[in-house]
């Protein structure tokens, strides 16, 4: 991968392709795959299972060339690919904004959600092309899958926002997203494991 210096960029025009799900010029590209995402699934030997067998890319990253330094709003596109582990859709790992800044997504192509949580309260928004969810200061968030295709979004946030991963395995997110035997999406609660 291409090194990129952390530093500003003059004004520019940026090409989104949502088909594509693109961003031109670009900037960093991550990529996680299920080994990255060690703690986060209910079923752990599930996990271990997946990470064994062939260690899958779930979802990956692509950035503008907007550096994540304060005071700048940074892009980037992610795109999560379609799956379960044990039952659970796939997702992003989930973080809190350590200085709790807002953020905004849009969707671009597939469907999925948007889940949030405040330590308190839990809220699921449905995601697809041409929705845009709100996340307000202070409230965790994760992405997850719940199609049978890719599911891309397009995500603005503030530079110096900061992603505190730990938060996430400290708290979880309140809910967990599970497919249900119609092929859609069911709610349990992260502790007690009831509908939710
Ligand atoms: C997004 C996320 C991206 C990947 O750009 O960083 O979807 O999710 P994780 O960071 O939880 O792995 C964002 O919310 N930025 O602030
Ligand atoms: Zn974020």
């Amino acid at each position: 991968m291409t090194e990129y210096a952390i530093q500003p960029v003059p004004p520019m025009s940026i090409r989104f392709d949502a088909g594509a799900a693109t961003l031109s010029p670009e900037g960093p590209t991550l990529t996680r795959r299920m080994s990255d995402l060690e703690g986060l699934f209910r079923d752990g030997d599930a996990w271990r299972t997946a990470v064994a067998d062939g260690d899958p890319v779930v979802y990956s990253v692509v950035s503008s060339p907007v550096p994540e330094l304060d005071r700048e709003l940074p892009q980037s596109i992610t795109t999560i690919e379609a799956g379960s582990t044990g039952g659970e859709f796939w997702m992003t790992k989930g973080h809190q904004h350590p200085n709790h800044q807002g953020e905004i997504y849009l969707g671009v192509a597939g469907v999925g959600g948007l889940l949030m949580f405040d330590g308190t309260d839990t809220r699921w928004l449905d995601m697809a092309p041409g929705v845009i969810g709100y996340i307000p200061p202070g409230w965790a968030h994760r992405s997850v899958n719940v199609g049978d295709a890719p599911y891309s979004f397009l995500a603005v946030y503030p530079g110096g926002a900061g992603h505190d991963y730990g938060w996430v395995l400290e708290h979880g997110m309140g809910r967990r997203v599970l497919a249900d035997a119609a092929g859609g999406h069911r709610f349990v609660d992260c502790r007690t494991g009831e509908p939710a």
